[in-house]
């Protein structure tokens, strides 16, 4: 079954990524992979940190002349703002004397970053050890995954967009030295009806989706189809009545998002994140220092003022991924062709056309 398993700090050599799962024969576009990874690092209010990097995807084993073997891709992203680190990050203790940026431990954590609470958990004496694993550096990987099940999805005819739906001035957040959260929303069209499944919680297709998009740093909250607005309104309102025309099976509306009992119905899945504000101020919150016990003021790094445009193209990936996971476990098969006859013979079944 699809997954993937990621290693990496922001600040080490390079993200790694091992992608499991996928069938054999699937044709990938470098550019496409690269050209998402450049969608999430651009959107107003990123750091400097994004005029160092130029993601891009090295392959090193799962793909041979632009197909997929049907065996584990290995993906990289290098950092390259890891030559100021290598020796801050060196993974053994360095021979020479301190130079560049980690040199000195952190010892005052972010008020909302993982900072504190996974200092205390793993034992820590110094924060850089917490926040270099949770650093949102690491959705680099989940991009690059994603354009790749987004290719397996495409044989599928299955497309998947996530766009900016709400976000703070970041202009006016910026001149105050504060940050901004949004809300991004992911459109996924063409998925077929019977994606996911009633029978279980680990199943449920909206559970799936509401990990994956949780799972993303900053997140604070999902929604499916109209949500929480469905808690107000009346069974007759809420629900999306069943018609039939030439094509199939339709709704003339979607407040499910899609999905109903944790499988999709054939419509549009609709699925929003909320993302708070980031958590490394230019004007720090209060904090206690680790090290000494006494007052004083988190972390200064250099940091975004929102990232919301990026998180736009992180949730895209992870909706894909989630998706491309449950068409999997439908469709089955070793080679993409199988996946697609699978797929083919089930909507010749089923009274739906893709719309
Ligand atoms: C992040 C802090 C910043 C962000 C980073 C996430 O990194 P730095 O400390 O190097 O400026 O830029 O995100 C990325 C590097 C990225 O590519 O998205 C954090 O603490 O979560």
């Amino acid at each position: 079954m699809l997954r993937l398993t990621t290693a990496g700090e922001s600040h080490g050599p390079a993200l790694v990524g091992i992608l499991t799962g996928l069938p054999a024969g699937l044709a990938l576009d470098r550019d496409a992979i690269d050209g998402d990874l450049a969608r999430r690092q651009q959107g107003y209010g990123r750091s400097p940190r994004q005029q160092i990097e130029h993601d891009r995807v090295e392959v090193l084993a799962g793909v041979r002349h632009g197909r997929t073997l049907g065996t584990p891709l290995a993906l990289v992203v290098t950092n390259r703002d890891h030559k100021n680190w290598e020796w801050g990050m060196s993974p053994w203790p360095p021979e020479t004397e301190p130079e560049g940026k980690g040199t000195k431990p952190v010892t005052l954590p972010r008020p909302g970053h993982a900072d504190l609470a996974g200092t205390l958990k793993y034992g820590h004496n110094d924060v850089r050890n917490t926040l270099e694993r949770a650093s949102a550096r690491q959705t680099a990987m989940t991009v690059a995954a994603g354009a790749v099940v987004k290719a397996l999805l495409a044989d599928i005819d299955v497309a998947v967009a996530g766009a900016v739906m709400d976000m703070g001035d970041v202009d006016e957040a910026k001149a105050e030295r504060d940050t901004v959260g949004g809300v991004v929303e992911v459109r996924a069209r063409g998925v077929p009806p019977g994606l996911g499944s009633y029978a279980t919680k680990e199943q449920r297709l909206d559970a799936r989706l509401a990990a994956a998009l949780m799972g993303i740093q900053a997140v604070k909250g999902v929604e499916i189809g109209a949500g929480f607005a469905l808690a107000g309104l009346r069974g007759s309102e809420a629900h999306d009545e069943i018609l039939r025309d030439e094509n199939g099976l339709h709704r003339e509306t979607n407040r499910a998002g899609g999905i109903e009992g944790g499988v999709s119905n054939g419509e549009e899945i609709v699925v929003r994140a909320a993302m708070k504000p980031l958590p490394t101020l230019m004007r720090p919150l209060r904090s206690v220092d680790l090290a000494t016990g006494e007052a004083g003021e988190a972390l200064v790094e250099r940091s975004d003022t929102a990232a919301v445009e990026a998180l736009s193209v992180v949730a895209e990936a992870s909706v894909a991924f989630e998706l491309g996971r449950a068409a999997r476990e439908k469709f089955g098969g070793d080679a993409i062709g199988d996946f697609v006859a699978a797929y083919g013979a089930y909507v010749e079944r089923i009274p739906w056309q893709p719309r």
